[in-house]
């Protein structure tokens, strides 16, 4: 097995120190962070929600998994971001109310501040009032809203439509993002933008800051 698979098994095992160990190796082999990220981190994620769906693995067992996952971008994430230079803009993140899922969101912030972004994170299970204070302290260009859950997804649109009515829609594009999102149910909700993962939404700030490709 080469250690992208193994890294992939040990995070579905819950080995949060062997994940972080074998990630450090990688690292050090000179294996590039995406490739760990895609091949090993998200392809053994992938893995552990098929075991939750069919109930083959309970949530302490996922909340193992989450960990190890967590520990392992910490390592990546000063491979991912350029330090030092001038911020793009501010984003403000967070994952909307009743939802305690954190590390889809956490990686778009990762991304984010690669490219060059400001990032508030607001955390998980964020009320829409935490929103609107956060907008008026930290005037970010854009929220980013993150939910994982089908029933969660709603409070995107309690939370788009709270800013609208504390008078701070014109101040800020939102976009949104997580497995149960799309397109279609980002403009259904008033949302300025949609992505499907931490990449594209890199690209969905630019298009919506008018920051150019390369910038
Ligand atoms: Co939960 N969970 N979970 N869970 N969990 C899912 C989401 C689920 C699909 C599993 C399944 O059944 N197959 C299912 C949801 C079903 C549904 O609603 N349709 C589910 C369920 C049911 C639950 C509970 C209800 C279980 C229970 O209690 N019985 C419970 C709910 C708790 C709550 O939120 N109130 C629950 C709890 C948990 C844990 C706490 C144990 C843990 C989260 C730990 C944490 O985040 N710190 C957890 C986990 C880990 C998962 C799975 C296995 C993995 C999620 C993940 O981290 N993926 C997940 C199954 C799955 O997705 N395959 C599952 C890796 C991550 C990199 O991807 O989060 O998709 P993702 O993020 C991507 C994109 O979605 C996108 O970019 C990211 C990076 O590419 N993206 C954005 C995300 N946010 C974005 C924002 C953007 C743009 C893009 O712009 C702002």
């Amino acid at each position: 097995m080469n250690e992208l698979d193994e890294l992939a098994q040990c995070l579905g095992q819950g080995q949060t120190k062997r994940v972080a160990d074998l990630t450090q190796q990688l690292l050090d082999k000179g294996v590039g962070p995406q490739r760990i990220l895609n091949e090993g981190l998200i392809a053994g994620m992938a893995v552990v929600g098929e075991k939750m769906r069919s109930g083959e693995m309970y949530l302490p067992e996922v909340l193992q998994a989450a960990s190890g996952m967590q520990a392992s971008l910490r390592l990546l994430k000063p491979y991912l971001v350029k330090e030092g230079a001038q911020p793009l803009g501010k984003i403000l993140l967070g994952t909307v109310k009743g939802d305690m899922h954190d590390i889809g969101k956490n990686l778009v912030g990762i991304m984010l501040q690669g490219a060059g972004f400001e990032i508030v994170d607001l955390g998980l299970n964020v009320p829409p009032q935490k929103f609107i204070e956060a907008i008026t302290d930290h005037t970010p260009a854009i929220v980013g809203l993150s939910a994982m859950l089908t029933t969660t997804m709603l409070n995107m649109k309690t939370t788009i439509d709270a800013i609208g009515a504390a008078g701070l829609r014109s101040q800020v594009k939102v976009i949104v993002g997580g497995a149960p999102v799309s397109q279609k149910f980002a403009e259904e909700i008033g949302a300025d933008g949609y992505a499907r993962d931490a990449v594209l939404a890199v690209d969905k700030v630019k298009q919506l800051l008018g920051v150019s490709a390369q910038g």
